[in-house]
């Protein structure tokens, strides 16, 4: 039904089509979209756009926009408008095939920052100015109030700094959503910020809903079209390994009284090995779970239905269309226990480090004194972002890094001397996990943890080279604390250039 999602009559005048709202965008501008790990983006703006795009480029034009989001979206924005060379510049995070494959060949300019920057970096003015916000929304109330749809990200700071602001109203959302949300209204910068006061991660601090002065929306699009829901691929066994590795680690620190029988607030990464860990939670010990993380994902819903995980505080949803529709269908029974909030909040380091989370994240490569790299191919060529990382790692009360011992069918050890790149150094790591194995590094000094990641967590038919290495630069490193023999430690990502394989080394 037309308009029934926009309850405001005079919003309802302001009901364009796609192609129309995409034109008030201008060559040149920032525009800054909702959207975070594949929910809540807009559907048909950027398509719009791209074709717009695509068209001025046939006239020989350049036109391209800087687009700013919560995380990664889906091929209809990152995809559509890449395709088109239509972005001059990609922040925070992107996960996109095509994104990559230009920000790669040095065609596109990507800023990969901490999510829970990007709020304050635009307050601040440290990244210029932003001149559309484009939303998606589940609907507008009476009196003008936003019901936020499955992400939140960055949409407050977006309608709040942006001149122009766009919505995509999309009737496929759940109505239902309506009071998942919780919008904290508090943000400040230094020297006025206050202590966000939120004590347990069921808390609610915010309003349900988004505003946005009335004046600044001058377009506003129905559409009605699914979110990037992939269907969940059951866990492989590397994946179920690692799982097992962390179950059994967590159960021996509440038997030695270092974690409370019910654990500490759960972030979780997302993918595969992320999703093994819950599911092995379900079949696990441990009760009356809580989860303080980005993205609410299949295995956090099994969690809750089945009564262990007791509220999960996300900013996102990001589910498989089976557990859309379980969670659209239970939403009374869920509405209680799942909080989506501003990505500033999600993932807040004061807030992460005072509620002690458990964050468990995904890794490309450590090296054996435990520094890892998360963002890119050997040392040069992005794979897609430091995302949240980096807020949960640093200030988790046990900051887990996980990953399959080899990658590329066992021509790449994820083992290394040193990493190409490091997102998150041997400070922030607290314990490393391959199916191999798990090496907890707290308390270790850089020779004990090398040889502790070298005998847990490295590939049997990388260990023999991993520890000649180490024997050999303890010998002969010019310093002896980290001990290194520098040519040797890029010969091994060399060989991977040169030949493909790293045991060529
Ligand atoms: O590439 O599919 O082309 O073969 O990297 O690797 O094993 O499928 O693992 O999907 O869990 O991703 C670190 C990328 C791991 C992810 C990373 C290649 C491998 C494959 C993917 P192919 P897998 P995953 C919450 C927190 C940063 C953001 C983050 C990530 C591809 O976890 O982006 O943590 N993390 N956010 O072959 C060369 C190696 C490799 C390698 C893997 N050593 N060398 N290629 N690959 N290891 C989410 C948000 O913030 C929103």
């Amino acid at each position: 039904m037309a308009g029934s999602r926009i309850l405001n009559r005079a919003f309802r005048e302001r009901i364009v089509s796609a192609e129309e709202a995409a034109s008030l965008i201008r060559p040149g501008d920032t525009v800054g979209m909702s959207g975070f790990t594949g929910a809540g983006y807009p559907k048909q703006i950027p398509v719009a756009l791209a074709k717009r795009i695509m068209d001025a480029n046939l006239r020989g034009e350049k036109f391209r926009v800087s687009v700013w989001t919560g995380a990664s979206t889906a091929p209809e924005l990152d995809g559509a408008l890449a395709m088109v060379d239509g972005v001059e510049l990609r922040l925070p995070y992107q996960s996109d095939p095509i994104c990559r494959r230009k920000i790669n060949a040095g065609e596109m300019e990507y800023l990969d920052i901490h999510l829970s920057h990007v709020g304050a970096f635009v307050r601040s003015g440290f990244l210029g100015k932003l001149d559309v916000a484009v939303i998606e929304v589940t609907g507008i109330l009476e009196n003008g109030d936003l019901v936020p749809a499955s992400s939140i990200g960055n949409n407050k700071i977006w309608l709040d700094y942006a001149d122009k602001v766009i919505l995509e109203v999309n009737s496929w959302q759940s109505e239902r959503l309506e009071g998942v949300h919780d919008v904290y209204q508090g943000f400040a910068l230094p020297p006025h910020r206050k202590p966000i006061p939120l004590i347990h991660t069921a808390d609610r601090i915010g309003t349900p809903y988004l505003r946005c002065p009335a004046e600044k929306i001058i377009a506003i699009v129905e559409t009605n079209a699914p979110d990037r829901n992939a269907p969940f691929s059951k866990p492989d066994e590397a994946s179920k390994r690692i799982a097992g590795h962390i179950l059994e680690f967590l159960g021996d620190e509440v038997r030695k009284g270092r974690l409370p029988k019910d654990l500490l607030p759960l972030q979780s990464g997302v993918g595969n090995i992320a999703n093994a860990v819950l599911f092995g939670l379900q079949d696990g010990p441990f009760e009356n779970l809580t989860s303080y993380t980005e993205v609410l994902q299949d295995g956090m819903l099994e969690l809750i239905r089945s009564g262990k995980l007791l509220v999960a505080s996300a900013t996102a949803l990001s589910l498989s269309p089976d557990k859309v529709d379980e969670l659209n269908a239970g939403m009374d029974r869920y509405r209680e226990k799942i909080i989506l909030r501003p990505q500033e909040i999600s993932n807040h380091p004061e807030l992460i480090r005072r509620l002690g989370c458990l964050a468990m994240n995904g890794m490309i490569e450590a090296d054996i004194y435990g520094n890892v790299n998360s963002t890119h191919v050997n040392g040069t060529a992005i794979m897609n972002g430091i995302g949240g990382s980096g807020d949960f790692a640093r200030n988790a009360y046990i900051s887990f890094f996980m990953t399959p011992s080899t990658a590329k069918k066992g021509a790449v050890s994820c083992i290394v001397p040193m990493v190409t790149h490091v997102d998150h150094t041997e400070h922030d790591v607290h314990v490393v996990v391959t199916e191999q194995g798990l090496a907890d590094l707290r308390g270790l000094s850089p020779k004990q943890r090398a040889e502790l990641i070298i005998e847990r967590c490295a590939h049997p038919d990388y260990r023999p080279m991993l520890r000649d290495y180490f024997r050999r630069a303890s010998q002969s490193s010019p310093g002896r604390h980290t001990p290194h023999l520098l040519d040797e430690a890029f010969a091994w990502h060399r060989n991977l250039l040169r030949t493909g394989s790293m045991k060529a080394g």
